[in-house]
């Protein structure tokens, strides 16, 4: 009796650990990914989830800045998010997104972007002046 308690139980566990049918949706990949540590900011971010999810909103998070709404495509549900130039300070960047799953319930995420300080702006530098007035 006691032996077939025991393999009861573990049959048990095994069921339950085998039950994602009713699992929030999560996030399948990011681009770039948490942890990245890149010489500028990147041209855009990528969200990808398991299965359709709405996004809700995605902000950042820089250091000494108040936090900034990104815009985000598309609006409606879907698979892959993207936030078209995110324009990433120096420093670390924490983007916080929240996003509804395609079960109902709100499920949210954070990715963690370092832009390395002294890697050059894509702004072009400032062409050096050539008026020769005076002298
Ligand atoms: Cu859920």
């Amino acid at each position: 009796m006691r032996h077939l308690l025991g393999i009861l139980g573990m049959v048990l566990a095994m069921a339950m650990s085998a039950a994602p049918a009713l699992a929030h949706s999560t996030v399948k990949s990011t681009a770039p990914v948490s942890g990245s540590i890149l010489p500028a900011s990147p041209a855009e971010v990528t969200i990808t989830f398991n299965e359709p999810a709405r996004m809700t909103s995605i902000i950042v998070v820089e250091a000494g800045k108040p936090e900034r709404k990104l815009e985000f495509k598309p609006g409606g549900s879907s698979t892959v998010f993207m936030v078209h130039e995110p324009k990433l300070s120096t420093g670390r960047n924490e983007i916080k997104w929240t996003a509804l799953s395609k079960d109902g319930h709100p499920i949210s995420g954070a990715i963690i972007i370092v832009i390395k300080p002294g890697a050059a702006p894509s702004s072009p530098r400032p062409a050096p002046s050539h008026d020769h007035q005076g002298g």
